[in-house]
């Protein structure tokens, strides 16, 4: 630690002790980045290009310090003067480059490239304000513009700029990186492409600006609102920009490294991370073609290049872009896409294969399949339904193109650094194999039944309650009680994800309560999630939660026994505040809905038990962990789907004859809300819940109830819990995205591991 100190020296002329925390944080970045740039990057001959829109990478600083093995040196050279590293952490503030869990996928993977000794870069958009900030005011969520990139950052400018051409203009990129540590490893890129005139003073009124000036727009924000023409079409100002450098720079690499072109697939392979990167197909051909290569070989040698990744089924997500648009915005793309779409059409004329429909709508997805190698889900369940029903016309004709990659996160973040004395407990009773081998975990079996260990779980547990309970008080108001169970769902607020079940069992409770049935153990339900700012019933949802969080806390006679918060703007640091304090994890889409979900990976590798439908992951996790470790409850999914062909789910027939499901939906619109709420905002969801539930709450609601009662019943059999929080974490092993990335790079990228 000299050097640190003699750093804090030279800036500063005094000691650590004498410095603020922002001058501590300061120092440790400058040093952090130094001595990743001493231990170099990850190189080969063969490089992963991971394109994406999203990176939601968190903070970095004590993630780095893990990384590079000397966040205990740090911790104790800060402690020995008067520092605590948690409060320099709370310094830094969090990127604001993702929104859920395709982008934090994408940084969870970045690692294990890197890890794993993988020469390989990310590639994406450096936004100056983020996703946005959620605020709560008068009970509503309200979005406000979230600025992050400092004077002294971790981005370091790169000096490479390239020209992007626009229909009638074009616009110069410049590079900003970030790098991105491996464990005990070197360190990889995430390459953030930029413009020189964002203007972060155009935003006014929360998050609105002017979305006609691209030339001081185009970074400021990621996924700007699109309900309207202006908003997207910047949508695709940003995704060609960010694939026009993506593959103005990937050329640039594999040409410097001897590649004559021909043989581009020798030197890269580009992972496509849900259809935002599509582009880079016709891109690259362009690029192709005017160094010289004719059409055919151009779109040959880029589908021996690219791979894509599907991250939902949810037929709005998949990005068809109208051809006027694109006309609009990239008019020398268009002579590419209908050359591509032509040769399609030659071969397999249906319809439903077609890259430009019928309607011109060019479809993004498709030709990725058509013109990429691979086509992979991120779940077992999920590559399945892509096969045999979403994709199936799709799978039909390229079986070979389909493969499955069950996702995964990175333990370094997810244990070691959210979790300390978690990991350190671990660490004790089967060593630390498990930090580069995650399902070495499985060796913490053999304690099953050692009461002294699961006491030490139940321990731990309780610390982190305690921890957690001070963030929810400081971010909420709100005090919790530590001796009660957490119940906590955090994620992207989406009907398909299901907020509203687990509202309307809330309602159900406190009806119980109100009649005089109190329960034996108190629960606080915890929730999380941003909603799309013009996903006008997932802000009612929000309303809904906000305004039942108010009526609870207020009512003595419920207020003891549960209680419900909403944290503010949930966010990485947020999270890992969540996982290592939940007893039971909500995991509770409509089967067949949810991809794969990665927060149910991180609860259970931080020991909480699943409350979930069997979807994505979960199906995966029930697996691994038996059906004694986990509640499980609803509708298969293949129920669900011959629910939607046969159109035959009615909400209002449920509604009708079963009186409690009445009861509770109706609560929303009772007297007592209404004090409270908005008219409209509770009306309209109370409406759209009898009369469309599109995602079929109503159809689990009974099933619900009976599961998570089952699941805050057992827990007051402290021992038993504590063995299901074992057998968790014992089994979480198989979700380290380790594993994830080494079955990339074995089916799809075939790179060679540094020594
Ligand atoms: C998410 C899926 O919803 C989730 O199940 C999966 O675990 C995760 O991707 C990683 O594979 N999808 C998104 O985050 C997503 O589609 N975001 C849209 C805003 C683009």
């Amino acid at each position: 630690m000299e050097t640190l100190e003699k750093l804090i020296y030279d800036l500063y002329k005094k000691n650590a002790r004498q410095c603020t925390d922002e001058e501590i944080y300061n120092a440790l970045l400058i040093y952090t980045k130094n001595q990743l740039f001493e231990r170099g990057y990850q190189d080969g001959k063969k490089k992963i290009y991971y394109i994406s829109a999203e990176f939601l990478i968190g903070k970095l600083l004590s993630n780095n310090l893990i990384n590079l093995g000397i966040y205990d040196d740090v911790a104790k050279f800060l402690k020995e003067n008067g520092k605590e590293i948690a409060a320099i952490e709370e310094v830094e503030p969090e990127p604001s480059l993702g929104n859920g869990g395709l982008g934090r996928l994408a940084a969870c993977f970045l690692d294990s490239i890197a890890t794993l000794g993988l020469p390989g870069e990310g590639i994406g958009l450096n936004y100056h304000l983020g996703l946005f900030k959620q605020l709560f005011e008068n009970r509503l969520q309200k979005e406000t513009p979230n600025p992050w990139i400092e004077e002294h950052s971790w981005l370091t400018p790169a000096g490479v700029s390239y020209t992007v051409p626009f229909r009638g203009f074009s616009l110069k990129s410049s590079l900003y990186d970030i790098d991105v540590a491996g464990y005990n490893n070197k360190s990889i890129h995430l390459h953030l492409f930029d413009i020189d005139l964002a203007d972060e003073s155009m935003v006014h009124d929360g998050i609105s600006f002017n979305k006609k000036d691209i030339l001081h727009n185009l970074t400021l924000f990621l996924y700007p609102d699109d309900s309207d023409d202006d908003g997207r079409k910047l949508r695709i100002f940003q995704q060609y920009f960010m694939v026009s450098n993506a593959a103005q720079f990937i050329l640039d690499e594999a040409t410097k490294k001897g590649c004559n072109l021909h043989d581009l697939a020798d030197y890269a392979v580009i992972q496509i991370n849900d259809t935002h990167p599509s582009m880079v197909i016709p891109e690259l051909i362009r690029l192709l073609t005017e160094r010289g290569i004719d059409f055919d070989e151009a779109a040959e040698i880029v589908s021996k290049v690219c791979a894509y990744t599907n991250h939902t089924i949810l037929a709005e997500a998949l990005e068809k872009w109208p051809m006027d648009y694109l006309l609009d915005v990239v008019p020398h793309l268009v002579p590419i896409i209908e050359k591509l779409d032509e040769k399609v059409k030659e071969k397999y004329p249906q319809e439903n294969v077609a890259i430009i429909d019928k309607n011109n709508l060019v479809h993004m997805a498709h030709m990725d399949i058509h013109y990429g190698f691979s086509i992979n889900g991120v779940a077992a369940l999920h590559t399945d339904i892509l096969k045999t029903s979403e994709l199936k016309a799709f799978y039909d004709i390229y079986p070979e193109k389909f493969n499955n990659k069950t996702n995964g996160i990175t333990f370094r973040r997810w244990l070691m650094h959210c979790n300390h004395p978690l990991t350190d407990y671990i660490t004790s009773l089967i060593g630390d194999e498990f930090k580069t081998n995650a399902t070495a975990l499985e060796n913490l079996l053999k304690y099953k039944d050692d009461e002294a260990v699961l006491n030490k779980l139940l321990e731990i547990k309780t610390e982190a309650k305690k921890t957690c309970k001070e963030f929810i008080l400081s971010n909420t108001g709100v005090e919790i009680n530590e001796n009660s169970i957490y119940d906590i769902q955090i994620k992207r607020l989406h009907e398909y994800k299901r907020q509203q079940l687990n509202a309307l069992y809330i309602i159900s409770k406190y009806l119980e309560i109100k009649g005089g049935k109190k329960p034996s153990q108190p629960v606080t339900f915890i929730f999380g999630a941003k909603a799309a700012p013009a996903y006008v019933i997932a802000k009612d949802i929000i309303h809904l939660l906000l305004t039942l969080q108010d009526l609870i806390k207020d009512d003595p006679e419920v207020a003891p026994y549960m209680k419900l918060v909403m944290v503010e703007n949930y966010n990485v640091s947020a999270a890992e505040k969540l996982f290592p304090a939940c007893d039971i994890s909500e995991q509770i889409s409509l089967a067949s809905k949810e991809a794969s979900g990665t927060g149910n990976m991180k609860f259970m590798l931080n020991g909480a038990v699943t409350l979930g439908t069997m979807d994505g992951a979960n199906v995966e996790i029930s697996e691994l962990v038996g059906e004694d470790n986990i509640y499980i409850f609803g509708e298969s999914s293949e129920k669900v789907i011959e629910h939607y062909e046969k159109a035959d789910y009615c909400s209002r027939d449920i509604y009708e004859n079963d009186k409690h499901i009445k009861e509770c939906v109706d609560f929303i619109v009772s007297e007592k809300m209404l004090a409270l709420g908005h008219k409209e905002n509770l009306e309209r969801l109370h409406h759209e819940l009898i009369s469309k539930d599109w995602f079929m709450t109503l159809l689990d609601f009974n099933d619900y109830v009976e599961k998570k009662d089952q699941a805050l019943a057992d827990y007051a059999d402290r021992k038993t819990w504590a063995k299901k929080m074992l057998v968790n974490i014992a089994k979480a092993g198989f979700f380290s995205s380790d594993r994830t990335i080494e079955q990339y790079n074995n089916d799809i990228w075939h790179l060679t591991p540094a020594k």
